[in-house]
């Protein structure tokens, strides 16, 4: 089986980080490898939280995986609490020769989240630099180039040695979506808008495109299968608090079967 290491928070209420990515790449026949940079009560956008940072063992995991002499096919980065952290999956990716999918968690709706500061944003621009595929949303994608418009700020990274940038949660026309951009193609995928930003979406989505990557789908499609089934699963989710995260458990099988079928 092929297998995905995931660097990530894990969080127990919210609905997103690890809580999101391991049942995504396990239910898509991968095996899920985390390491987690943090675990928390519950994510950081709601009221309060308690959190154990896990930096000071990370280094030593990574050494115990070597000792495994486990290679990976795929490495996913997500939510990352201070730059020594970065540094450690930074010298992990270097001695992996697999796909790197780096979500550059840092904001969302114009904000950066709590504890984001200059020094973390721009090792995580780094971290993003070394990526095959990244997947920020708009604020993201300001926050790694300083710049406001979107195409240019993707070309941007391009130029900067990103192979793929997948924008997401642009809003157009009453539509949500993702506009992915390569070197000489790009293309943009929609869904009707929801309306709202909800936890964990954006863990969702790049654990998907990770696992369909992982197994042979060319990454538009991906996204557009990610784009897809986020909207699914938000047109059928109660939800009474946007902290909660999205009701993705009853649609996991879908992922499942569609990569079984795709084999
Ligand atoms: O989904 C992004 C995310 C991941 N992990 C933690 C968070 C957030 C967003 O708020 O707080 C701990």
């Amino acid at each position: 089986m092929k297998k995905c290491a995931l660097i990530n928070d894990l969080s127990s209420f919210g609905k997103c980080s690890l809580g999101a990515a391991i049942p995504v790449i396990s239910v898509m026949g991968i095996e899920a490898h985390p390491l987690p940079t943090a675990v928390l009560s519950n994510q950081t956008g709601y009221e309060s939280y308690k959190a154990v940072d896990l930096s000071e063992y990370m280094p030593s995991f990574f050494a115990e995986w070597q000792k495994l002499n486990a290679d990976f096919d795929a490495v996913l980065t997500g939510y990352f609490t201070n730059s020594a952290q970065i540094d450690a999956a930074l010298d992990f990716i270097k001695s992996q020769n697999a796909l790197v999918v780096v979500d550059p968690v840092m904001g969302d709706d114009g904000k950066r989240y709590k504890g984001f500061t200059d020094e973390i944003c721009s090792k995580i621009k780094e971290l993003a630099l070394c990526a095959d595929i990244i997947t920020p949303n708009e604020t993201e994608l300001f926050l790694l180039t300083g710049e406001k418009d979107r195409e240019k700020a993707a070309l941007s990274l391009i130029e900067q040695g990103v192979g793929c940038v997948a924008v997401t949660g642009i809003r157009e026309n009453g539509r949500i979506g993702c506009a992915v951009y390569e070197k000489s193609r790009r293309d943009c995928f929609f869904a009707p808008d929801a309306h709202g930003s909800y936890s964990g979406t954006g863990d969702l989505f790049s654990a998907i495109v990770a696992g369909k990557v992982l197994s042979g789908r060319n990454v538009f499609d991906a996204v557009k299968d990610a784009v897809d089934f986020i909207s699914l699963v938000l047109q059928n989710s109660e939800i009474n608090d946007r902290n909660d995260g999205i009701d993705f458990e009853k649609y996991l099988y879908r992922l499942g079967a569609d990569t079984l079928e795709k084999q």
